[in-house]
């Protein structure tokens, strides 16, 4: 549709499962074979990862990358040590995306795994918590910028609760919005205009997740002027987690102007959590694309590999065979979803399905002529509703077809 699938599609690679991926589980601890690895969180063994990673995205071909702030550089004794780190990678960083060409699609600020967010980050009940997440995101907001990336990511990791009975739910949503417009103000301080992205997640880690899903989070975005300065990034397994398909939300982003970039991965039918599996369903990519397609693709975004091999799939090129397998699963699906798109059926069918309102009573729905005493005498004259207009025999003629 005049788009190349490489500009269409923008595959990322994540750092975090790509390159800190272990094969840990809550049960017992890493099983991979990562022969570059020297079991430290030093800045030495950062800058290795920075030659190693670079050099598999290459190999790999994928245009972009994306990272939190403490999977390319640790943390140090306190936040000075830290942000020295953290230029220190990013100088590097720098440096590798130049000589390769491979971008930075977003950076993200890990707001969840240190215990000092164990109540939250920008809706800690704790003030030097929400003091230490904006500083953490100030700089990897300003990290993002040098390194040219096209995003920035907010997941809420933490942002949520257990119990209501010791929380003030009004407060911390509060103190959300005030984080979110600081965080703006900021960006436009120096100059950073990438998008920034909501990625909504229900469940996971805390009970009562704020921005649950596609829904929460553009009501919480609309009821705070946030419309426009944050989009969505919505990911297939946190779909699924909030009992949603991966479709429904990316149409219900797109409805509202909101979707902005995808987190690529499957959840797993039988198993209730965050598995990040790598997605391989053709039926799935197509459905995704299905939606980007309608959108004219996704702008600054772009399709984040958000995707771990499994703790059996322990040899380094594990992580090539779960990557390209992707990438397939994409392409396939973008050619199916282009040539539904193209043969038209489905879309005249959708039209077909609605086209009462074409004509008679559902032309003055439509045109706003009539209200409910209108509509009440016109089914009291009519006596009883007409059920047959949904074209569904025509419907399943076509989907035969398709399947043959
Ligand atoms: C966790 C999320 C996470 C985000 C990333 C951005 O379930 O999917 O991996 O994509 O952390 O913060
Ligand atoms: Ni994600
Ligand atoms: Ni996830
Ligand atoms: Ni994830």
């Amino acid at each position: 549709e005049g788009q190349s699938m490489k500009e269409l599609l923008r595959f990322a690679v994540c750092w975090w499962h790509t390159f800190r991926g272990t094969g840990g589980d809550p049960f017992g601890p890493g099983t991979a074979e990562r022969p570059w690895e020297d079991g430290t969180d030093s800045l030495d063994m950062a800058k290795k990862r920075v030659e190693v990673g670079f050099e598999f995205i290459e190999k790999l071909g994928a245009p972009y990358y994306c990272w939190h702030d403490r999977d390319v550089a640790p943390e140090g004794a306190n936040l000075k040590e830290t942000n020295a780190n953290f230029d220190a990678i990013a100088k590097l960083l720098k440096e590798h995306q130049d000589k390769t060409g491979i971008k930075c699609l977003w950076g993200t600020a890990n707001l969840f795994s240190n215990p000092r967010f164990m109540h939250g980050a920008a809706t800690s009940c704790n003030a030097d918590v929400f003091a230490y997440a904006a500083a953490q995101v100030k700089k990897a907001i300003e990290v993002t910028h040098e390194l040219g990336g096209e995003n920035y990511v907010f997941w809420g990791g933490r942002e949520g609760y257990q119990n209501l009975y010791n929380t003030d739910m009004g407060r911390e949503l509060d103190q959300l919005a005030k984080f979110m417009h600081l965080a703006h103000e900021h960006a436009k301080s120096i100059g950073f205009d990438g998008q920034f992205l909501f990625e909504p997640k229900p469940k996971e880690p805390t009970k009562h997740q704020y921005d649950f899903d596609a829904a929460a989070c553009l009501n919480f975005i609309g009821r705070n002027g946030l419309d426009g300065i944050v989009k969505l990034n919505i990911e297939t397994n946190h779909a699924t987690l909030a009992g949603h398909e991966m479709m429904h939300e990316l149409e219900y982003a797109r409805l509202h102007d909101a979707l902005g970039s995808i987190d690529a991965n499957t959840g797993d039918l039988l198993l209730g959590w965050d598995t990040d599996q790598f997605p391989t369903d053709i039926y799935l990519t197509t459905q995704i694309m299905l939606v980007i397609l309608k959108q004219g693709g996704l702008g600054s975004g772009g399709t984040n590999f958000d995707a771990k091999v499994r703790r059996e799939s322990f040899e380094p090129v594990d992580l090539f065979h779960a990557h390209i397998g992707g990438m397939d699963a994409f392409a396939r699906g973008t050619k199916i979803a282009a040539a539904i798109r193209k043969d038209g059926v489905l879309k005249d069918f959708v039209k077909d399905r609605y086209n009462s309102y074409d004509t008679g009573i559902g032309a003055k729905i439509e045109s706003g002529e009539v209200g409910f005493k209108e509509l009440e005498q016109y089914m009291l004259d009519k006596g009883e509703a007409d059920k047959n207009k949904s074209g569904r025999q025509e419907m399943l003629e076509n989907v035969v077809n398709w399947y043959l």
